[in-house]
C-alpha cells in the first residue's frame, strides 16, 4: 500500500458574473411577459400567476451575492433564460473538455508535472454533455496523459467520491499519478424560469491531482482518510436521460432541468453530513480540537455555518471554515474544491483539514488531509 498526496489544485473561471440584481432584473422581466401573455389564463384560474424574484431574498436564504457563467446574455434575455453556448464539432474539443482542460493544466503547473506524467483523468461531474465517449478520455488526450480515463457522475459529491476512487487506486499501486476533474456547466441544467432555484449555480471547473507521497514535490497535502456515504433521495432530482425520447417527453418539461425541494434537503442533509464528518474523524482519532480548516461543499451558508458549528463545538473563527459561494454560487462538486484551492495557505506541516461535499443522491464525501 502507498500513502497518498494532493499535490495541485486549479480552478477554471468562467469570464461572465451575474450579480443577483441582473438576474432578477431579468427574471423579474420574463415574468412580466409570462404574466402578460397568459393573462387570460390566469384571470379564469387555469394558470398560475408567476411571482417576482427578489435580491434581498437571495443573499438572505443563500448567502449567494453572484455567480460565474460560460454565457451571460442568453441566460438574462427574457425571451429565452438559458446559456447560448457553441455547438462544436465532433473533431473539436467539447465544451466539459474545453474548461476541464484548463483547470487541469493549472493543477499539474501547481504540481510541478505534465500531462504525460497522468496515468487515470477521472472526470467527475454532475452532468456530462453527451453519454460516450467519456469526457475524461477526450480530456486525457488533450492533456497527452497516459493510462486510462473514466467518466462518473455521483451531483454535487462527485469531486470527493472521484478523490476516494483515485486515491484508492493509487493506495494499491494500480495507478501512480492521477488527475480528477469537475467540469461543471450547472448553467446548463437549472430552470432559470422557477423563482425557487434560478439563483442557486454557477459555472465552473475545478481539478486536483493525487499522486504517491513518495512522488510528492512542493506544497503538497498528504490524503490522511477518505469516507464515501450515499442513501437514497428524490429531493434533488434531473429526469433527463436516455429514454426521454422513448417516452414521448422531447417537450419543454420542468422535469428535464435541476429540481429540488430546497427545505427538505436542508433538514435532511445537515445531521447526515454532521454526522458523517464526525464519524469519519472519530474513527480516524481526530478530535475537533485538531482541526485546522474544514473546506465545506459551497451550497448555502446557513448550512455551511452550521455544519461547522456542529464539527468544530463551537463558531468556526474567522479562516476556519472559508465560503466561497457568495462569488461562485453553488457550483455543484466544484465547489469545495474551489473553497481548498482559494484558501489552503496559512497551514503548517501537520496541521489537518477536511474537504466534504454532499448533495443529490442524497451522497456525502469527506477527505481528511494533512498538510505536508
Ligand atoms: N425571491 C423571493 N421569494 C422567493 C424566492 C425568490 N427567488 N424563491 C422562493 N421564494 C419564497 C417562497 O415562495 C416562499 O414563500 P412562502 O413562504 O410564501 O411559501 C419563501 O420565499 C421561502 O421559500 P423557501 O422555503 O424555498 O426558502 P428557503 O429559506 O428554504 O431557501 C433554499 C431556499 C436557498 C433553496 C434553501 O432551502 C437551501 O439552500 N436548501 C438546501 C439546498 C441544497 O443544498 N441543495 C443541494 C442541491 S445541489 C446538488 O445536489 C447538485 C445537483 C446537481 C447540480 C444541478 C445544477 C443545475
Amino acid at each position: 500500500m502507498y500513502d497518498v498526496a494532493l499535490t495541485g489544485t486549479g480552478v477554471f473561471t468562467p469570464p461572465h458574473t451575474i450579480t443577483n440584481d441582473e438576474l432578477v432584473k431579468a427574471f423579474n422581466a420574463y415574468v412580466n411577459l409570462f404574466n402578460a401573455e397568459h393573462a387570460d389564463e390566469i384571470a379564469a384560474g387555469k394558470v398560475e400567476a408567476k411571482q417576482h424574484s427578489s435580491s434581498a431574498f437571495i443573499v438572505a436564504a443563500s448567502g449567494i451575492e453572484q455567480r460565474y457563467v460560460l454565457d451571460k446574455e442568453g441566460i438574462l434575455d427574457p425571451t429565452r433564460m438559458y446559456p447560448n453556448l457553441p455547438a462544436y464539432a465532433d473533431d473539436e474539443p467539447g465544451q466539459m473538455a474545453r474548461i476541464g482542460v484548463d483547470a487541469c493544466e493549472k493543477a499539474l503547473a501547481m504540481a510541478g508535472l505534465r500531462g504525460e506524467d497522468v496515468d487515470l483523468v477521472l472526470c467527475a461531474a454532475s452532468n456530462m454533455e453527451r453519454a460516450y465517449p467519456a469526457v475524461a478520455v477526450e480530456i486525457q488526450q488533450l492533456l497527452g496523459a497516459g493510462g486510462f480515463a473514466f467518466d462518473m457522475n455521483v451531483a454535487c459529491s462527485s469531486a470527493t467520491f472521484g478523490i476516494q476512487t483515485a486515491a484508492d487506486m493509487i493506495r494499491s499501486g494500480s495507478v501512480r499519478t492521477a488527475i480528477v476533474v469537475n467540469p461543471e456547466i450547472c448553467s446548463a441544467h437549472l430552470e432559470w424560469r422557477d423563482r425557487d432555484c434560478h439563483f442557486i449555480f454557477g459555472d465552473v471547473a475545478t481539478a486536483t491531482v493525487l499522486q504517491r507521497a513518495d512522488d510528492a514535490t512542493g506544497d503538497a497535502f498528504k490524503v490522511l482518510s477518505t469516507r464515501c456515504a450515499t442513501q437514497f433521495s428524490n429531493n434533488i432530482r434531473n429526469n433527463n436521460g436516455f429514454l426521454r425520447r422513448a417516452r414521448d417527453q422531447m417537450d419543454d418539461r420542468r422535469d428535464m432541468q435541476f429540481m429540488q425541494n430546497g427545505r427538505k434537503v436542508f433538514k435532511e442533509v445537515l445531521p447526515l453530513v454532521s454526522q458523517h464528518i464526525a464519524a469519519h474523524m472519530a474513527d480516524e482519532g481526530i478530535g475537533a480540537d485538531d482541526l485546522r480548516r474544514l473546506w465545506l461543499h459551497q451550497a448555502n451558508k446557513t448550512m455551511n455555518d452550521y455544519i461547522g458549528k456542529k464539527v468544530l463545538g463551537r463558531d468556526p473563527a474567522e479562516g476556519e471554515q472559508p465560503n466561497i459561494l457568495q462569488d461562485y454560487a453553488n457550483t455543484s462538486s466544484a465547489g469545495s474544491i474551489i473553497a481548498f484551492a482559494q484558501h489552503r495557505d496559512g497551514l503548517a506541516p501537520g496541521d489537518l483539514g477536511v474537504i466534504c461535499s454532499f448533495g443529490a443522491g442524497y451522497s456525502v464525501g469527506s477527505v481528511i488531509l494533512q498538510k505536508i
